[in-house]
């Protein structure tokens, strides 16, 4: 148990996801009030989604965590007008939201090449500002990532969700029969005979309680935020995290699971989901998985089996619910297909509601009436004129 510790800290000790960081407008050049003369603008920090960035390598390359743009130059006879000082550019990986010390959201980095100013340059002296200069601003921004991926894994520990994904994609997770194997989130690609590719997220094990941090769970929940669709794993055996803690069966680990997620976050639950109904190979997975169907399709009749400030808001419909075995390869090519279906599906939903949303719009402004002609307006009575909003 010792060396399970240590071996994850270790591991978990190499993934970063995120980060805080000092930063440092440049101060602004300063004027020259004999000629007029305008001092540069200090450089700014801007935070870059970059290619082959992570976190990790920030910290690594910058152990100060100290980024500080260059000051304008002052104004001179020569350049009365100074030269803007240098901007400083901190790449990072795309899937990063930057916020400040109180939690304010700055922006987003979503793909390649979007990027966010974190701290501005200072002015530049000037006739306004009696040709004296400003400091630029300073301050901690923290980058948090959260994984960007098609599909995020979700599951109790041991239920075969980094079996699946070895079995779907080329990534090689670790696997093993002890809860908590992985403890950092990966993604494997699934790749199709037409070449179109599927991101598919494997998320630590959350065990009950993860919402308020227990397990792994907290720290990663964030992670299926940004997944465009869910994958719950169960064993269909059920699964039972130490001998003192109760048994779940598959019904159960649903709920249980909808129920965590819900108390993270309501609107994760909004997203599309399948059910994966893993280890059909152990014996008595027929007879399991048929009393599992039957549980979903009623329920509100077995809401007594959960703890009763664990039985879910909604219960989460899923759009396909598959039974496989990750490990003997049963029911991974269905899975596969069903997965892009889904995906296609949300794709073609998404440009619907957009179309819908695009010809609401214009019939609103077709059928809206022709502002006044400005005669007709009431006249504003402070200047005691017509006026236009
Ligand atoms: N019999 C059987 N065993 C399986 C199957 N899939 C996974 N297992 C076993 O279940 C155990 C857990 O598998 P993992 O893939 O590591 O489970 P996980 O959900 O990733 O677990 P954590 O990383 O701890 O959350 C391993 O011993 C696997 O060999 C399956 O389809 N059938
Ligand atoms: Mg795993």
């Amino acid at each position: 148990m010792v060396w399970l510790s240590r071996c994850c800290f270790r591991k978990y000790g190499n993934f970063v996801d995120h980060l805080r960081v000092y930063v440092k407008g440049g101060a602004g050049g300063m004027g020259l009030p004999r000629l007029g003369g305008q001092g540069g603008d200090g450089g700014n920090v801007w935070v870059v989604a970059s290619k082959d960035f992570s976190l990790r390598k920030i910290k690594d390359r910058h152990l100060d965590k100290r980024f500080v743009a260059g000051v304008g130059n002052n104004s001179t006879v020569r350049a009365l007008k100074g030269q803007k000082g240098a901007d400083v550019e901190i790449p990072a990986p795309p899937g990063i939201t930057v916020t400040d010390d109180n939690g304010k959201v700055l922006g987003a980095l979503n793909v390649l090449g979007d990027k966010v100013r974190v701290a501005r340059g200072g002015r530049g002296g000037s006739f306004h500002s009696d040709f004296l200069p400003s400091k630029g601003q300073t301050r901690h921004v923290r980058l948090d990532l959260k994984l960007i991926a098609d599909m995020g894994l979700v599951g109790f520990p041991n239920a075969g969700k980094s079996t699946l994904l070895s079995a779907i994609s080329h990534a090689k997770p670790e696997i093993a029969s002890y809860p908590f194997t992985t403890i950092k989130p990966e993604i494997g690609k699934v790749m199709y005979d037409d070449h179109r590719q599927v991101s598919v997220a494997d998320l630590p094990g959350l065990i009950e309680g993860a919402h308020m941090n227990k397990g792994l769970g907290h720290k990663f929940l964030k992670h299926v935020e940004r997944t465009k669709q869910l994958l719950f794993v169960v064993d269909v055996c059920g699964f039972q995290l130490a001998s003192h803690s109760p048994f779940r069966s598959a019904f159960q680990a649903v709920q249980l699971l909808t129920k965590e997620l819900e108390l993270y976050k309501e609107e994760v639950l909004s997203k599309p989901a399948i059910l994966v109904v893993n280890k059909m190979d152990l014996p008595e997975a027929g007879e399991k998985l048929d009393e599992l169907m039957h549980q979903l399709d009623n329920k509100e009749d077995f809401c007594h089996l959960l703890p009763e400030d664990m039985v879910p808001r909604h219960f989460l419909t899923f759009r396909h619910t598959v039974p496989i075995s990750a490990s003997c390869g049963q029911g991974i090519a269905t899975l596969q297909q069903l997965v892009r279906q889904s995906l296609e599906e949300q794709e073609a939903e998404a440009t619907e509601t957009q179309r819908q949303d695009k010809l609401r719009t214009l019939r609103r402004a077709t059928t809206s009436p022709l502002p006044a002609p400005a005669a007709t307006r009431p006249a504003n009575p402070k200047w005691g004129l017509s006026y236009d909003a």
